[in-house]
């Protein structure tokens, strides 16, 4: 036995010893769990113990005992979407809530830390959007709301730790959970995804967390050479804000939108909130989104673009970019 093990860990050991029903078990072993100080020498002790604790909480369902779940059922898309961040155990999913949302969650350096699923609101530039933090995807956890839930999101990001040995192994099991599930993870965003009977396909990417840490450019290397799909790899390190920009534009660019900004002739135009639009719509899809009136009545649209039109007149066909400002001009 390791010669480190800490006070806690001993008496969450006691009291697992001590425990006479199913759940004060299964409360005494997450605890042990989670005080185990985790390093090599007790790497085969903390799967034993998760090995445990799966065969406790199947004894448990078996017997119709309580199974560990999110409280929602349906959680209310607010924002331009709905992005998942699913994943292992301590890959850092919380800690990209923490660093971007105003969410409580928890961030801890144990595993297992999240119990149920929590959204929050982040927002790309001007662009709010939601983000949901899920307890960890784990052969030994699998809170039984999670499925459901990614089911009705607009989009995922796996978060993944490829500094650590159980990061990059995770990614394999996650996409046979989900495939089992019969939800497919791919690359690409809401609007372009392919449409399979009977199977859920959301638009994802990966977050590799860690990204400051000396072992990372190799981590990656390797997270490469065993992902099971060949999703885009985004670098973030929660603890490096100047990394967060990279992700909230991955997150944003997963809904598939672009931008346009209404003007009135002769005002400014109105920065309060954009107006999003799929990515191809034209000025005429634009203008119908401002006032049906106006899509009827248009005649042609000035643009205003992020260092390309100066008030250039456009036909209905043209399609917006990304920032543009259009003011549409009715017959
Ligand atoms: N240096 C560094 N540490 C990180 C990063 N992301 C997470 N961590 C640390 O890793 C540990 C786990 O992070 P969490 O955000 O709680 O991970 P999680 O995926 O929510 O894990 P559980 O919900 O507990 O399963 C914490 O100690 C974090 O401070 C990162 O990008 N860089
Ligand atoms: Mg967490």
């Amino acid at each position: 036995m390791p010669a480190n093990l800490t006070q806690q860990y001993l008496m969450a050991e006691e009291r697992f010893r001590a425990a006479t029903t199913h759940e004060e078990k299964v409360a005494a072993l997450e605890e042990m769990i989670r005080e185990l100080p985790k390093h090599k020498h007790t790497e085969k002790m903390y799967a034993d113990l998760k090995a445990r604790l799966a065969r406790l909480r199947k004894e448990g369902e078996s017997q119709g005992g309580p199974a560990r779940r999110s409280d929602a059922l349906v959680i209310r898309r607010e924002g331009a979407g709905q992005v998942f961040l699913i994943g292992g155990p301590n890959s850092g999913k919380s800690s990209l809530m923490a660093a971007l949302t105003n969410a409580p969650v928890e961030v801890t350096e144990y595993p297992f830390a999240t119990r149920r699923c929590l959204p929050g609101m982040a927002a790309f530039e001007d662009v709010p959007f939601q983000l949901v933090d899920t307890p960890s995807v784990d052969p030994a956890f699998l809170d039984p709301a999670l499925l459901p839930l990614i089911r009705q999101a607009d989009a995922a990001v796996v978060v993944v730790d490829p500094v650590s040995p159980e990061g990059l192994d995770h990614p394999a099991f996650l996409w046979r959970t989900l495939q089992e599930a019969r939800i497919d993870l791919v690359a690409g965003d809401v609007h372009r995804v392919p449409r399979t009977a009977g199977r859920t396909v959301l638009p994802a990417f990966l977050a590799a967390t860690h990204a400051g840490d000396p072992d990372f450019p190799t981590g990656i290397e390797l997270l490469r050479e065993v992902l099971p799909a060949p999703l885009p790899i985004v670098p973030v390190d929660s603890r490096d804000p100047s990394t967060l920009q990279g992700f909230l534009r991955a997150c944003f660019d997963l809904f598939g939108v672009v931008r346009a900004y209404s003007k009135q002739p002769g005002r400014e135009p109105d920065r309060t909130a954009p107006f999003l639009l799929p990515r191809g719509s034209t000025v005429l899809d634009f203008a119908g989104k401002v006032h049906r009136d106006l899509q009827e009545r248009f005649d042609y649209a000035r643009v205003w673009g992020p260092g390309k039109f100066e008030g250039q007149r456009v036909p209905r066909e043209y399609e917006v970019q990304d920032g543009d400002v259009i003011e549409v001009h009715g017959r």
